[in-house]
């Protein structure tokens, strides 16, 4: 009789891939399964995120989180001792009430989140299955299509790009691999026309691994990619996606969009749109408008009819996607597991947003780690898309490796969707 209770719960300090401290957890069980997770962080983030606990102290520039780390292991681990690693429901809402606040201040969501995606890694582990198995069942055989982000601009980059990411999105490829093989062929064949036209000593990447350049506007890093995508003998193969994160270029006294110098209306960021629409084979839009803007969301999602998603808009938060849903704005939300603080909330949000038909897809941060948990989140999930970057780096890697194991590892089973989607 397996014995799956929870023995020790165990946080330290490590760097994520901005050099800034995060932490890791590991997870001993009384059968001496032990599991860890890490935990991502971002930096341009929802205003209506669960709360990241910082110390605020000289170490690190104020970046430091050993009281986080002092949370999991004075105040977590001695309430979770000898609970049944299986109860990922009941542990995460331990956590919940032993925070006690609405956004998880008090014990922070960087060491709930932390705990709690350990919790899961051990559970399928103590169980002997992946975990994609263990959270998505028999059925969780769909690898997503990788949204790869080889432009970025705003806060993920020091350029005058305001838009924040630019992806293409593999359209017809008939396995996750075969993706990110062409994906990354095309990641090649942009460096190299980046620079014959900036020199080398111009290419520079972002937090994310995609390209930082000396441009402004959204259609000049379209064109690229588009050329791109030709040059890599790819034409028509790929599709493309935006995450404008349009939050951090509102001013919020003016009520306008400030973008290259010009004061831009709601209706001026709707025109834009529907242009680059029009233009170019865009298919998905994150965050179009500022984060509170409800209406504005409607209409836009009504008239481009394209997959609009809310990121720093709905923040993984299901009163967020319950708001959006009565009044029709986006018609798909981005999962980033940190964003509300433990995996069952999370998991939450994504059934609900599948089950009445909003998308859904999976997310890194920028500030990511070696782990690759959300591959296995997209998997369980059958949620078709999933982002995580540039397919260059090892932070970002790590996520695409995890999907090619699994490809391999469900073998004849592996599913791959022809379309993402609404
Ligand atoms: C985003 C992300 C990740 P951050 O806005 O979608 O791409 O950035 O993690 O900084 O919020
Ligand atoms: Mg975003």
């Amino acid at each position: 009789m397996t014995n799956h209770k929870i023995h020790h719960i165990q946080a330290h300090q490590i760097l994520d891939c901005r050099g800034y401290p995060t932490l890791e957890v590991e997870v001993t069980l009384s059968n001496n399964v032990k599991s860890s997770a890490q935990v991502p962080s971002g930096k341009s983030t929802g205003k209506h995120e669960a709360f990241e606990l910082r110390d605020k102290t000289d170490e690190y520039n104020g970046m430091n989180v050993k009281h986080a780390i002092n949370n999991v292991n004075k105040i977590i681990n001695p309430k979770l001792i000898g609970h049944d690693v299986r109860e990922q429901n009941q542990i995460d809402n331990i956590m919940i009430e032993l925070d006690g606040t609405e956004n998880k201040e008090e014990l922070g969501a960087n060491a709930i989140i932390g705990v709690s995606l350990a919790i899961a890694r051990a559970a399928a582990s103590s169980l002997g299955i992946p975990l994609y198995k263990y959270l998505g069942g028999d059925n969780a055989n769909t690898l997503p299509i990788p949204f790869l982000s080889l432009i970025n601009g705003g806060k993920l980059a020091g350029t005058d790009l305001e838009f924040q990411e630019f992806f293409i999105v593999p359209s017809n490829a008939e396995s996750v691999s075969e993706a990110l093989r062409k994906g990354t062929e095309v990641y090649y064949s942009l460096s190299k026309i980046l620079i014959n036209k900036f020199g080398k000593s111009l290419m520079s990447t972002t937090d994310e691994g995609g390209f930082a350049l000396p441009i402004r506007e959204p259609h000049e890093a379209l064109d690229f990619l588009e050329k791109a995508i030709i040059d890599a003998g790819y034409e028509g193969q790929f599709k493309f996606a935006l995450d404008v994160a349009a939050s951090h270029f509102y001013d919020y006294k003016k009520n306008m969009y400030i973008l290259n110098n010009k004061e831009l209306s709601q209706d001026d960021m709707l025109n834009l749109y529907t242009d680059l629409v029009s233009k170019y084979d865009l298919v998905s839009i994150e965050d179009p408008l500022e984060q509170d803007d409800f209406h504005g969301f409607t209409e836009l999602t009504k008239t481009l009819k394209i997959q609009i998603i809310g990121d720093d808009f709905l923040v993984t938060n299901i009163n967020r996607l319950k708001k959006a849903m009565q009044t029709q704005s986006a018609n798909a939300i981005l999962l980033k597991v940190n964003q509300i603080g433990t995996l069952s909330e999370a998991l939450n949000v994504a059934k609900y947003a599948l089950d009445n038909n909003y998308a859904v897809q999976v997310s890194e941060r920028s500030g990511e780690t070696e782990d690759n948990i959300i591959s296995d989140i997209a998997v369980a999930l059958n949620c078709c898309q999933m982002k995580a970057g540039a397919p260059a780096r090892s932070e970002r890697t790590s996520k695409y490796n995890r999907l090619l194991k699994i490809e391999q590892e469900l073998g004849i089973n592996a599913k791959y969707p022809t379309n993402f989607f609404i």
